[in-house]
């Protein structure tokens, strides 16, 4: 890789606000959401229910039923009290990204004056320093930036996403230009030569890069990577002296130095999502060595089978290798979608399908659990087994999770697709359609629930390109055709993990591909000793769970064995409509449905991990 930008590019840089996005040196660019329609059985409606039910959910939240935008309009004034957590303008900030996806999608001039009136009322609270957070304005300034934990650059990060975002859609730069301020602010007071610092909930890194990409000022970058460097080196603290953990921060040792995953699993997700942008564009091997172990650590230790992570409830965070209970899981749905940004510029980063077969697995299991079927209530915890105890809810006292599906949906189009210099890249199955070089591409599908994929080109001219459509790792029996010729390799023969499909496209040339989904029967590794003697199903990239209103009598004594056969069925009238998996035992008939859907009926006991007799 190389370094970040050419001379001609930094000189465009200075002079040119908007104009010069520096390119990224990695082998895999996204397409981003609002390049690619989605048009998909399963993904339309769940985009939509964001837009109808979920934005409307948490814009009541923000302004009636909880103080958030009053902290905003009491910080504008100066008075007043501050409501709520300390770090609560984020859920504000998360919202409006949230409406301002849903407006790329779905112009709509109420919810853009909604995001206007927001707008206005954020700058409104912004002091004259260019500092913005209203927990410290409301309950005094002269204790700002004395406690890692505070969370001032969280929530800077979260405002610098929205001021992106809805700049990107509108063209409107008042929020982009309080978080240059907010910025400046930061940069006056920490950096070389200043002060130092730690965030001790990381977002600001990700964000930053961010700003740099809008903006081609390397300052935001440089401010990035400084930041991530300041970790581990004892710069560190808290307000008080109550003893902390540096670990629960990743901030034990220098972030190059990181062998295992620990602390708490949001915070180390955005870090590493930070450490990889910066990456993009320094070229710096030793953060993506220190993201490869990193990496492996967590999905081969530290995962559960639905792609959630960090068990323990109290640090919300990571224990021992192979420490997964399931009743006990904490899983939180900010961790899952912390998984998809991360492996998402994982595989932006080696063009590797590894990261997306993983990217996939949390999106479709431990992200999507998060919401109700309606998009009205959202788990934060998402265990695999509950006694029937455990139900989705309105909102929280920390609503991280309500507002980040609500950011997190509307965008979802980001991970469709990528273009290498002369590739596109096909990682998801979304019934979808994006134009890159002038070649469109057609996807149609009915994926997730059977694994049947139309990829069809049109294009005015003729255009050597290589198409490469990941094969998913779950898949062991799948082939493909172009045009009716069989193009079907082995494994091995793919190209890390894609089939690579290098030749002349001409318009109408279709690519059809076939995954079989049988129902899969799955074990853990035998490390977790919460799952030994059970077994898990899957189908696809589904993991399925058995829930006590399908399986009255049979829950309790649930149990599979090699002779147990199962089918696949879809089921229009169940959670919106669900793919079902029965299978057939000595005792009886077993109902499985999808975990995303579990707890959208009457409350009962649910388990992913089903007893087996060898
Ligand atoms: O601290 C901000 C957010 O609240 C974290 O990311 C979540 O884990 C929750 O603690
Ligand atoms: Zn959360």
């Amino acid at each position: 890789m190389k370094n970040y930008l050419t001379p001609i590019a930094a000189a465009l840089a200075l002079v040119s606000f908007d104009s010069c996005a520096p390119k990224e040196e990695k082998p895999v660019q996204p397409v981003i959401f609002s390049e690619v329609t989605i048009n998909d059985a399963f993904w339309t409606p769940m985009i939509d229910k964001v837009k109808n039910v979920t934005m409307d959910v948490c814009i009541d939240q923000i302004e009636n039923k909880t103080g958030r935008i009053r902290n905003f309009e009491n910080a504008a004034k100066g008075r007043g009290e501050h409501s709520g957590i300390f770090f609560d303008d984020s859920d504000v900030y998360k919202a409006l990204e949230g409406m301002a996806y849903s407006l790329k999608n779905n112009p709509d001039p109420v919810l853009e004056a909604k995001c206007d009136e927001w707008i206005d009322k954020m700058a409104a609270a912004q002091q004259s320093d260019g500092y913005i957070n209203t927990f410290y304005t409301l309950t005094g300034l002269e204790n700002r930036w004395s406690d890692m934990d505070k969370h001032e650059m969280y929530c800077a990060g979260h405002m610098i996403e929205a001021a992106i975002a809805y700049y990107d859609v509108t063209g409107k730069r008042k929020l982009l230009d309080v978080s240059k301020r907010m910025v400046a602010h930061m940069m006056d007071k920490f950096g070389p030569g200043k002060e130092d610092w730690v965030p001790g909930h990381e977002e600001i890194e990700l964000a930053l890069v961010k700003l740099f990409r809008v903006t081609g000022e390397k300052k935001y970058l440089d401010f990035a990577q400084w930041l991530i460097e300041e970790r581990g080196r004892g710069y560190g603290h808290l307000a008080d002296a109550k003893p902390w953990n540096p670990m629960y921060y990743q901030d034990e040792v220098p972030v190059r130095d990181l062998q295992k995953i620990t602390g708490h699993a949001v915070r180390s997700m955005y870090l590493f999502c930070g450490m990889a942008d910066v990456a993009a564009y320094t070229g710096d091997q030793g953060y993506m060595d220190a993201l490869d172990k990193l990496w492996h650590n967590i999905v081969e230790c530290k995962m559960y089978i639905t792609g959630g992570i960090g068990h323990i409830n109290h640090s919300e965070g990571f224990s021992e290798d192979f420490d997964l209970p399931n009743a006990d899981a904490y899983c939180e749905t900010c961790a899952s979608i912390g998984m998809v940004l991360w492996n998402w510029r994982m595989n932006g980063m080696t063009a590797d399908a590894k990261y997306i077969d993983i990217l996939e697995r949390s999106l479709y299991n431990g992200v999507l659990s998060g919401i109700s079927e309606k998009g009205d209530k959202f788990f934060y915890v998402n265990p695999l087994e509950s006694y029937g105890d455990h139900h989705r809810q309105e909102w929280y006292g920390c609503a991280c999770c309500p507002s980040n599906i609500c950011r997190f949906i509307p965008s979802v189009g980001n991970y469709i697709y990528g273009v290498g210099d002369n590739e596109l890249y096909v990682n998801l199955f979304v019934g979808s359609k994006t134009t890159v070089d002038g070649m469109t591409i057609e996807q149609v599908t009915d994926y997730p629930w059977n694994g049947n994929v139309e990829l069809t080109m049109s294009l005015p001219r003729s255009k050597e390109r290589t198409l490469k459509v990941r094969i998913p790792s779950w898949c062991s029996s799948w082939s493909a055709s172009v045009n009716g010729e069989d193009v079907t390799v082995s494994r091995e023969a793919l190209d890390h993990g894609y089939l690579a499909l290098a030749r002349k496209w001409n318009d109408g040339d279709k690519v059809t591909l076939t995954f079989d989904m049988p129902v899969r029967v799955e074990s853990a590794d035998p490390r977790v000793k919460e799952d030994l003697g059970k077994r898990a199903i899957m189908r696809g990239p589904l993991v399925f769970c058995l829930e006590g209103v399908d399986n009255p009598d049979l829950y309790d004594s649930a149990l599979l064995n090699a002779e147990t056969t199962f089918s696949s069925q879809f089921d229009s009238d169940l959670v919106g409509g669900v793919q079902t998996v029965c299978a057939a035992t000595q005792a009886g008939e077993l109902k499985f449905i999808p975990y995303f859907a579990w707890d959208n009926r009457e409350a009962c006991p649910m388990k992913v991990w089903v007893n087996y007799a060898e």
